[in-house]
């Protein structure tokens, strides 16, 4: 049969009406094969390899495209918009419950940071794939979920993300990874608080607040905030300070179950992973010590 097929000669459009009419699996291999290897098949070499190196780990951080713009456009509260920061952080959870191979995400201002672990085989480890699947699922899921956190703003225009990864192969660079973020969560907060005091309640422009804070140190922020607005800085809300850890926690749960031998209903302790939402120091080691699974990851997620 195949020998008889090789000799017909006949455009993509009738070797589809022969598998229709036929519906035969040799008709639709010879017809595979004759479009796979059709004379445009070598461009498929001009792709790039992009995989990422093995066992390491792979960062995707997503970060929003001007969103100085968009908070100011959907009048976003100042220094930080809670509701905000929660739609982040749900669109988060959806990628990580996607993605079940990530670790831990960190999230802070309009970033957030996805750690695969480093056996991953996803999608074959393929930068591209990785990074344009997190961004485009992070990005669809800000605008499915922005009702529920805005019900009352109309969304004005599709916001974007932009997306990169980064590739680690010491778990001390992963730790300096998420440290660096969370160091930057922290110094733009406070910068951003005594800012917005300053002008909120201080009464200056943007300009004179600008001025006022040009060469001040951390201790110096503080003791604004606290002298002259009664604000005291390490009282401030967690996740403001240290932004939000996405983590796989173990969930140990009573279920009944029927025993398969007596057919009597029995109780069993059952382990599942639940995906938590903490807003805790990560510099320190005490994060780490907490969580030792979070860099032993063989065999996890
Ligand atoms: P990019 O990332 O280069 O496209 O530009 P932007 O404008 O996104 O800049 P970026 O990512 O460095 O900084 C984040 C901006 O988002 C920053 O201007 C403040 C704004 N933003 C983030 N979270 C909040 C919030 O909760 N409230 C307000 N009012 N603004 C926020
Ligand atoms: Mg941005
Ligand atoms: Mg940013």
């Amino acid at each position: 049969m195949s020998t008889t097929l090789k000799r017909v000669k006949c455009n993509a459009k009738q070797l589809n009406i022969i598998t229709t009419l036929f519906n035969c699996k040799a008709v639709c291999k010879y017809i595979a094969t004759k479009m796979a290897n059709s004379k445009y098949e070598y461009v498929r070499h001009f792709e790039k390899h992009d995989s990422c190196l093995p066992n390491c780990w792979i960062i995707v951080r997503v970060d929003g495209k001007a969103f100085h713009r968009f908070a100011d456009a959907h009048a976003f509260t100042k220094p930080n918009d809670v509701n905000g920061i929660k739609l982040m952080t749900r669109c988060a959870h959806n990628v990580m419950t996607e993605f079940t191979e990530m670790v831990l995400a960190y999230g802070q201002s309009d970033e957030y940071s996805f750690v695969f672990k480093k056996e991953t085989q996803a999608y074959k480890r393929r930068e591209s794939k990785l990074m344009t699947n997190v961004a485009s699922l992070f990005a669809s899921s800000y605008v499915f979920h922005w009702p529920e956190f805005f019900p009352n703003v109309k969304l004005l225009y599709p916001p974007s993300f932009d997306g990169r990864v980064v590739i680690y192969p010491s778990d001390q660079n992963l730790r300096d990874y998420l440290s660096w973020r969370q160091a930057d969560c922290h110094i733009n907060n406070l910068y951003n608080t005594a800012f917005w005091a300053l002008v909120q309640e201080g009464g200056l422009s943007n300009k004179e607040a600008q001025t006022r804070l040009s060469g001040t140190f951390s201790s110096n922020k503080n003791e604004i905030l606290f002298s002259e607005f009664g604000i005291n800085y390490n009282q401030e809300p967690e996740i403001l300070k240290k932004g939000t850890i996405l983590l796989r926690k173990e969930i140990a749960e009573e279920v009944t179950i029927t025993d398969h031998k007596t057919k009597e209903p029995k109780s069993v302790t059952k382990v599942r992973k639940k995906i938590e939402a903490v807003n805790c120091d990560l510099i320190g080691d005490t994060f780490w010590v907490e969580h030792p699974y979070l860099l032993n990851t063989v065999g996890t997620c």
